[in-house]
């Protein structure tokens, strides 16, 4: 599998590891749009793709009140954070892994070189217990844990570097020894703040964060799109061993396994007539309540269309993201969410219908750098292939039957 930048760094052997919770372990995310969307249901309301696009990355109360704009409503911002905050407190355990994010971890935890592994975050205390309440392994995973709410911390938040210097001394390593997983901007700041080299895995679409770093801090920086795409060789530590055919099959933390059901929209028009792929695009909301919405990668599942083929179940290869071949300077052409179901369809189409799909594994990050349009179909071919031979194998067949793939 290419991993882009993640050539080795020149950087001392990594002792410790050191995570962040919210957006990088765990899709809160996720979970605050689906609590905000049942908010604006009690208030008549709905949320649309351009409020959700409008608040994204935002702090709470910011973010409400881009909501209200949007949308139009007469609602006072706080009113709408407080009646999200009550419910939010009683759904935090709901939130799901981020993708790759429990078998990163539990692959941290077998290495062969003893690994320490701490988590800083600006969650209170009493609210991480909430959050981990229901998933054992981050509630015995690590053995330092730095909350937003202790006593020598509170005040100084991120930006500020002190709960990344202060896992590092529970940990009792250095922090020039300690890799730390981030997903946001200040996070980062912290990071390499504290001295820590960071693993950037942004959750916000199209971030520019690095942009602000000075050139020394530059230099401990890798950025990946999702923590799939992390390459624990790069590092200095164990390759994973649960690779098939160079793809990540979820199949093994069944908790992964993702669920999407949406319907075929419309997309650019290119794909059967400039690539010759045609490619069943599914409507971005369906995807944004499943996936954080800066993932992105190249992926193979099982879908099915059961209003109009009940019962037949298709191999697919899937791009998630922004097309980067196609994107032309700063043009900011959408995410999409393009599944080419291996089938041919007769020139039929299927605009309108329902689809579900479950997204299986992960085969590599999407990329923009193809010599031609020739290279990047051959690419996409060979994505197919893999599909193909992957989906085969026993544990993928038996997800043929699963219930999802029949409908509503
Ligand atoms: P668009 O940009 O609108 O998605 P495409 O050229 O990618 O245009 O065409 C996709 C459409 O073709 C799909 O929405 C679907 O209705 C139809 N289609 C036919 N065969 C397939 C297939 N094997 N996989 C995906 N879509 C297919
Ligand atoms: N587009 C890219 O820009 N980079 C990619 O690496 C890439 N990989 C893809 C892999 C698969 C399996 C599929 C179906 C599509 C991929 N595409 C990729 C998306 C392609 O650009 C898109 O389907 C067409 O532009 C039509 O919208
Ligand atoms: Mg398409």
């Amino acid at each position: 599998m290419t991993h882009g930048s993640q050539t080795k760094l020149s950087m001392p052997s990594i002792e410790a590891i050191v995570f962040d919770l919210d957006g990088t372990c765990l899709s809160t995310e996720q979970l605050i749009v689906d609590v905000a969307r049942r908010v604006l249901q009690r208030k008549g309301s709905s949320l649309t793709k351009e409020a959700l696009e409008q608040s994204i990355g935002k702090p709470p109360l910011d973010a409400w009140q881009s909501t209200i704009d949007a949308l139009g409503l007469e609602a006072s911002a706080e009113d709408l954070y407080a009646e999200s905050e009550a419910e939010l407190t009683e759904h935090w355990h709901d939130a799901s892994y981020m993708p790759g994010a429990l078998r990163l971890i539990h692959h941290l935890r077998g290495q062969t070189a003893s690994l320490k592994i701490g988590l800083a975050t600006s969650t209170p205390r009493a609210v991480l217990a909430k959050k981990i309440q229901n998933k054992p392994l981050l509630q015995r995973v690590f053995q330092a844990v730095v909350c937003g709410d202790d006593d020598d911390i509170r005040g100084r938040g991120k930006p500020h570097p002190a709960c990344f210097l202060k896992v590092c001394s529970l940990l009792s390593v250095e922090p020039s020894r300690t890799l730390v997983f981030e997903d946001a901007p200040s996070g980062l700041v912290a990071a390499l703040e504290a001295g820590c080299h960071c693993v950037y895995v942004p959750s916000i679409a199209n971030d520019s964060a690095e942009e602000a770093l000075s050139e020394a801090m530059r230099q401990r920086v890798t950025r990946i799109p999702t923590l799939l795409a992390f390459d624990p060789v790069a590092f200095g530590l164990d390759a994973f061993r649960d690779t098939v055919e160079g793809t990540i099959p979820f199949v093994e933390h069944p908790e992964s396994v993702i669920r999407i059901r949406g319907t075929v929209v419309k997309g650019f028009g290119r794909g059967s007539s400039e690539l010759g792929i045609p490619t069943a695009n599914v409507d971005t909301m369906a995807v944004a309540r499943v996936l954080p919405g800066a993932t992105t990668g190249i992926f193979y599942w099982w879908a099915s269309l059961p209003g109009k083929y009940p019962g037949t179940v298709y191999a697919t290869a899937l791009s998630i993201g922004w097309n980067p071949f196609f994107k032309s300077g700063d043009d900011d052409v959408g995410k999409t969410c393009e599944p080419w179901l291996l089938h041919d369809f007769g020139g039929e189409d299927f605009y309108g219908a329902e689809i579900a799909v479950l997204v299986l594994g992960f085969i590599r990050p999407e990329s923009g750098e193809f010599s031609s349009l020739e290279a990047l179909i051959d690419r996409i071919k060979e994505d197919g292939e893999v599909t193909k031979r992957v989906l085969a194998g026993e544990a993928m067949m038996a997800f043929r039957e699963d219930e999802f793939l029949r409908g509503r």
